[in-house]
């Protein structure tokens, strides 16, 4: 007999429309993205970001964003949930934004970290591995590997060797009418990844009065892979910025 499917099974997975629509929502984010990060300058605070960024959305006819766009400058991105404040940026803060937009009810959701100029050794560190837990996921993922936990141990087990304790949150979850939703990458999650679904993946390490890096892309659960839904790079090289002041 066939397993009766519930409700969220059959919502994770997504038909072309409703692909569309995510994508479509992804890419004006990255326009958004690009377009905040020329705005950058020594001295703006993480309120004017953060205003800048609806306003953007605004001007690309968005009027729902997924959740409230995160926007930490400095020692504030050690905070996963941190709100917008009058911090001000400056030379050598990490900068991280984490923001999503809807498109026909449809979310988005992207995390990037930067470094306003070049990053001491501690900073360069903790975003690599950040990077390779990253990847560790995405491989797994590739591999066809679809155990929701399997797939958050390959990232946690790699950052719990140098950083214990520090990835203090689940490394993804569904993406569609809602930001949050059915399967999830947990440790103890017993989800199975339908063909089709979107997941995020966004590990993170986060050190009180130091910093935190969080990097998230969405993913594309594909029949044998996946495809990453996600075009802004991530690589050290490009994540670097020169400080304007
Ligand atoms: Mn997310």
């Amino acid at each position: 007999m066939q397993k009766v499917k519930l409700i969220h099974e059959i919502r994770a997975v997504k038909n072309k429309k409703e692909l569309a629509n995510i994508v479509r929502a992804q890419r004006i984010s990255e326009k958004v993205l690009r377009y905040i990060i020329g705005e950058l300058k020594s001295g703006i605070t993480e309120i004017q970001i953060a205003n800048l960024i609806k306003k953007k959305y605004i001007s690309h006819g968005v009027n729902v964003l997924s959740f409230p766009p995160i926007v930490s400058f400095g020692k504030n991105t050690a905070n996963i949930h941190h709100e917008p404040s009058k911090t001000k940026l400056k030379k050598g803060d990490i900068i991280m934004f984490d923001f999503g937009c809807t498109v026909n009810h449809y979310c988005s959701d992207m995390t990037r970290t930067y470094f306003w100029g070049d990053p001491n050794i501690k900073q360069k560190k903790v975003y690599l591995a950040t990077l390779e837990a990253m990847d560790r996921a995405i491989k797994k993922i590739e591999s066809g590997e679809r155990r929701a936990k399997i797939i958050d141990k390959s990232a946690r087990s790699f950052l719990a060797k140098k950083y214990k304790n520090n990835f203090q949150h689940g490394l993804g979850h569904g993406v569609g009418t809602v930001i949050h939703e059915w399967p999830n990458f947990k440790p103890k999650s017993e989800d199975i990844l339908p063909t089709g679904c979107v997941m995020t993946v966004e590990p993170g390490i986060y050190i009180k009065g130091f910093g935190g890096v969080r990097v998230e892309d969405m993913i594309l659960i594909t029949q044998k892979s996946c495809k990453n839904l996600t075009k802004i790079p991530k690589n050290l090289q490009k994540i670097i910025l020169n400080p304007i002041i």
